[in-house]
């Protein structure tokens, strides 16, 4: 992490599976309380119980079925499971000791009243909410939603709530204009992270408190991710069409799976379509671009620096520049689309034959 406490979580559970770790031995639950990790490690709460069931498909960033484990000094084995980046938002600094900054708080402490802890999580677990318990009875479900209309469903609470999980819910102080609400189902709902090049496996996720964990499920329809505006922390949609419109500050944005529309704004983006037919539009600072599987196209409109890492025109991949005022120059890396009003782009790895205006090259 860096000096803010800003850098990428990786945690690590007491789980195995098959194929297990030579040497596999996971800490006993039972000595979770006395256990003294090693430096560099924190304690999770073991106080969490899961309103869903769901195994871990893969450790992060992994192929399926591929686990990678920890050893640590006292000899126990540990399963990576997910790496995330936190923030506390609204992040209010004289609620804190000086120094803390909204990433160090999300360790610091739970978050204050109407604040929430932002959680974008790898982590490659469908994970299933049964709709109906043991005795055949429906089970309510707790969900919060944003003034965007990014939804989310209580997925984890503290166990000692675990037989009425709309207790610790009433007690959640969400952030202003967010609204709770709840709902039983037909039938079980899976959900599913949002599924990106690289086995990116992305849940959007929060907390009002330590234990209360919460997934999204809708994604907000003007494009106003949860992570917005926060430095650090990604936008990522869901395995639907999306709709992810970036703020002015530089990020990376994450499509997953279906037909998205993703503008970067200001400041210098990275975007992922990701799989499907994705549109791309690339603000006017320092863009890197990556169209991902489909028949992506890349908007070039605004006078800023662009690179393309994977146009293809085998996959029906076509550019779109909003001048006719261009010229294309062979560099050694690719094709160079520069223009008064384009600036520069870079189409890594393709030639200036490879482009046929109208077909690949719209302008
Ligand atoms: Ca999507
Ligand atoms: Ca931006
Ligand atoms: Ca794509």
């Amino acid at each position: 992490m860096n000096k803010a406490g800003y850098g990428p979580i990786g945690v690590y559970v007491n789980l195995g599976y098959e194929p297990y770790p030579q040497n596999y031995n996971p800490l006993p639950d039972s000595e979770f309380d006395s256990y003294d990790p090693d430096p560099g490690f924190i304690k999770n709460t073991g106080l969490r119980t899961p309103l869903f069931t769901g195994g871990f498909l893969s450790s992060p960033l992994l192929n399926d079925g591929s686990y990678s484990y920890l050893l640590d000094s006292q000899d126990y084995t540990w399963l990576y499971n997910t790496v995330n980046y936190m923030a506390v938002a609204p992040f209010r600094p004289t609620l804190y000791p000086r120094g803390i900054t909204r990433y160090s708080a999300a360790l610091y402490a739970p978050p204050p009243p109407r604040s929430i802890q932002i959680v974008v999580n790898d982590k490659n677990q469908p994970q299933i909410f049964a709709a109906r318990d043991e005795q055949d009875s429906p089970i309510t479900y707790y969900f919060a939603t944003d003034k965007n209309g990014n939804k989310f469903i209580l997925g984890s609470i503290d166990s000692k709530y675990a037989d009425d999980p709309s207790a610790p819910f009433a007690e959640a102080v969400l952030p202003r204009g967010w609204l709770k609400s709840a709902a039983t189902f037909d039938q079980d709902l899976t959900i599913y992270p949002g599924y990106g090049d690289g086995n990116r496996r992305i849940f959007n996720q929060f907390r009002d408190n330590l234990t209360n964990n919460y997934f999204q499920v809708e994604f907000a329809a003007n494009g106003r991710s949860v992570a917005r505006g926060i430095p650090g922390l990604p936008l990522a949609g869901g395995n639907e069409n999306d709709l992810i419109v970036g703020s002015e500050i530089s990020e990376k944005i994450y499509g997953g799976r279906g037909d998205d529309s993703l503008f970067g704004g200001r400041g210098d983006d990275q975007i992922w379509g990701d799989d499907g037919d994705d549109l791309l539009f690339p603000g006017a600072n320092k863009n890197s671009l990556w169209g991902g599987a489909g028949r992506d196209t890349f908007y070039v409109n605004t006078r800023g620096t662009n690179t393309i890492y994977d146009i293809s025109t085998a996959e029906g991949d076509v550019l779109r520049l909003s001048s006719s005022r261009f010229a294309v120059v062979d560099t050694e890396d690719g094709a160079l689309i520069k223009g008064p009003r384009l600036g520069h782009t870079l189409l890594l790895g393709i030639e200036s034959a490879d482009l046929i205006a109208g077909q690949n090259l719209i302008f």
